[in-house]
């Protein structure tokens, strides 16, 4: 009887850990789709689920900008960004290199502009959830695995 439990639960452990691997699990029970739910919070300010160009702007180069430069290091960004989504380090260095598209260590309008385009993949000028949620799996797909 206590050899089939411990087999059941390690049958139930092996499938939680396979299953948090295709649900994107970031550690903590951080989900991808957890992290867009609250970057829509803080970031859509007119509530209409879409991300226009000025507010993409605002949350990413005004709220994580700290000393007024109007651009974002990498220190900052990784900063703001475990404070305000998750403390996955690894993935949010991934997430600043995937922003910062000339590669010179820094964000500023110009990269989050080219970004913006990139992302909005039908468009419309707007950033909807999905094309959002489109890009973080595509940079999650990039961690290499441990
Ligand atoms: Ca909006
Ligand atoms: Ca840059
Ligand atoms: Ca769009």
């Amino acid at each position: 009887m206590y050899t089939q439990r411990v087999y059941l639960l390690s049958l139930f452990l092996g499938l939680a850990l396979s299953a948090t691997h295709h649900n994107h699990n970031l550690g903590g029970g951080t989900l991808i789709t957890d992290i867009v739910d609250r970057l829509w919070i803080n970031a859509d300010i007119n509530d209409d689920s879409e991300l226009s160009e000025p507010e993409f702007l605002r949350e990413f180069i005004d709220n994580f900008d700290r000393d007024g430069q109007h651009t974002v290091s990498e220190t900052e960004f990784i900063h703001q960004w475990s404070h305000s989504y998750h403390e996955h380090k690894d993935f949010t260095q991934l997430v600043f290199q995937h922003f910062d598209l000339d590669g010179d260590g820094t964000l500023t309008e110009s990269d989050l502009h080219r970004l913006f385009n990139h992302m909005d993949l039908n468009a419309d000028t707007q950033i909807s959830k999905a094309e959002f949620t489109t890009m973080m799996a595509y940079v999650f797909g990039r961690l290499p695995y441990e």
